[in-house]
């Protein structure tokens, strides 16, 4: 009657060590394999903050998988000790004296306490040292970026003394390689919080208080960014991307960031930007050199320089453009860009034109 009890419950034992490990052995294969290569991810750093980060997770990584297995190891071990001493005392009885036992499991319970407290210790100097280490590479004559969080996009206005040299763009971030950028962070409604895991930590953005991360990037690359704190029904689909690129091209884009949209170029560009300038458009974005001056949506004044639209959520393309444009609210449900209506020859000249400003 007992034996297939006992059977079934080491059985039933051995499956759930089997199992564990093979769920260990699987994220370990997961790790190595996909996120280690990511263009979003903190086990690909591309510069110091990330690369701090990221040798902290390591370190977190390989002490907890050591104590997973040592805690496994040791559930094993019990579990196959307590089966031979089972079926030793049908035989004869446990012959181990009492107080031989007590003070042995005294010793091992001790000794658990004093490594866990440790390996907590080493834990909170590490992460101590890194947060520290985040802030080294604050410095005042870093090139200055303010970026700014809204319900469900990024403005990004590059700093400037000269107030002509500043300029607004949305969620497309581009910084040199090998410098070091300062970024000024404020939001204008909600709390929303700024990430790119591949170059840094996170920080939050909180309305009514700036708050200031640094980044550098080592290599040059494109990485994704998202927002990190949930900040509404469209927070999943508010992303964006930091270019880092060697200085002379980033140099460049600057230059031709700074500069006004180009004036249409054809008889459609030019019917488009009338439509632009007739419709409620006007009332939310900008594009410099025309009469459309207003701030509360994306800068459109070289909109088809972007790889995407909506904050990373749609590649740059004229039929995403197209579907955005007739009806945003389809795409991104809750966005605070409404329908408006247009003629399809309308829309058409009107995609024309965005397309044009490069
Ligand atoms: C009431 C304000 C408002 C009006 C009017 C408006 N938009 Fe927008 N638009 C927005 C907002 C806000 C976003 C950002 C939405 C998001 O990503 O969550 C946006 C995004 C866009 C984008 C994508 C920009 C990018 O870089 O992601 C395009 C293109 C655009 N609008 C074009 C237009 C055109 C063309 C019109 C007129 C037909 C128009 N908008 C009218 C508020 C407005
Ligand atoms: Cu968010």
């Amino acid at each position: 009657m007992s034996a297939p009890a006992r059977s079934g419950m080491s059985a039933h034992a051995r499956r759930l060590v089997r199992d564990a490990l093979r769920a260990c052995a699987l994220a370990c294969y997961a790790l190595t394999t996909a996120a280690c290569t990511g263009s979003q991810s903190i086990l690909n750093p591309a510069g110091p903050n990330a690369g701090n980060v990221s040798r902290l997770w390591w370190l977190m990584f390989y002490v907890c998988a050591a104590v997973f297995l040592l805690v496994i190891a040791f559930l094993a071990a019990a579990l196959a000790r307590t089966r031979r001493r089972t079926n030793k005392l049908t035989d004869a009885p446990d012959t181990e004296p009492d107080a031989g036992r007590e003070r042995r499991m005294r010793g091992v319970v001790t000794g658990a306490v004093v490594v866990t407290v440790i390996i907590l210790f080493v834990f909170l100097v590490a992460s101590f040292t890194t947060s520290r280490s985040l802030y080294a590479l604050s410095d005042p004559n870093n090139l200055r970026i303010k970026v700014n969080g809204q319900q469900w996009w990024w403005q990004v206005e590059y700093e400037n003394d000269v107030a002509s040299q500043t300029f607004k763009t949305a969620n497309e971030i581009h910084i040199p390689v090998g410098q070091t950028v300062t970024l000024r962070l404020t939001s204008s409604d909600v709390i929303h919080s700024f990430w790119v895991p591949n170059l840094g930590g996170k920080r939050d953005l909180i309305p009514g208080h700036e708050t200031t991360l640094w980044l550098k990037a080592d290599k040059a690359g494109t990485y994704r960014g998202q927002c990190a704190e949930y900040c509404g029904l469209q927070h999943a689909h508010m992303a964006f991307v930091v270019v880092a690129e060697p200085v002379e091209q980033f140099n460049a884009w600057m230059e031709a960031q700074r500069r006004p949209a180009a004036p249409p170029a054809n008889a459609e560009q030019q019917r488009g930007q009338q439509v632009f300038l007739a419709s409620p458009c006007v009332m939310c974005h900008t594009i410099r050199g025309t009469d459309a001056g207003a701030s509360v949506a994306p800068d459109l004044t070289h909109l088809a320089s972007r790889q995407t639209i909506a904050a990373g959520m749609l590649p740059n393309t004229r039929g995403h453009l197209g579907g955005w444009v007739s009806n945003s609210q389809e795409l991104k449900p809750g966005n605070r860009m409404p329908p408006i209506p247009l003629a399809p020859e309308d829309l058409q000249a009107l995609l024309s034109y965005l397309e044009s400003l490069k």
